[in-house]
């Protein structure tokens, strides 16, 4: 038996979980929050047979999307504006090379529509 944990977007995981409840999957909703952006998301365990993980992770992928998200530097550690996943939307001191040191910016991040983890579960319970 394996454990799916999903992290998706809180605007996907209605339909995510009604998807997976009609295909008779049962789940649990935990309300979650990313550690880098600090807003909602939700987290979603599914205890399932090994042979039907393959079709948790197809349903997942199907019901969510990937979203960019807007978020101001002045939000987040220093250094991490130099991340390849952060993208300048605008500068506001174009050619000084001082923007990310004196003026918070704006970037966009990609939030991708599912992080999923599959783990082997040692025993399962249930009364
Ligand atoms: P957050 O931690 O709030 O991250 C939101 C998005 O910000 C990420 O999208 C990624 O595009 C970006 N990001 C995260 N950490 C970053 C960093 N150190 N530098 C630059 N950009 C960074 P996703 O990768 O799609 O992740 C969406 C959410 O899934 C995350 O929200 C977090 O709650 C969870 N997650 C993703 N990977 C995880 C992992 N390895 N372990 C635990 N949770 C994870």
């Amino acid at each position: 038996m394996k454990l799916v944990l999903a992290i998706v977007s809180d605007e996907d995981s209605r339909k995510v979980t009604t998807e997976l409840n009609v295909n008779g999957f049962r789940v649990t909703k935990l309300s979650s929050t990313g550690g880098f952006l600090k807003v909602g998301n939700t987290t979603l365990l599914v205890g399932v047979e090994d042979s039907k993980v393959q079709k948790v992770i197809e349903i997942i992928k199907k019901n969510t999307k990937s979203r960019k998200q807007a978020i101001s530097t002045s939000s987040y550690p220093y250094g991490i504006s130099h991340h390849r996943a952060l993208e300048p939307a605008f500068d506001l001191d174009p050619g000084t090379g001082l923007n990310d040191i004196f003026n918070p910016f704006v970037v966009e991040v990609v939030v991708g529509g599912s992080t999923i983890f599959v783990l082997n579960v040692e025993k399962y319970v249930s009364t």
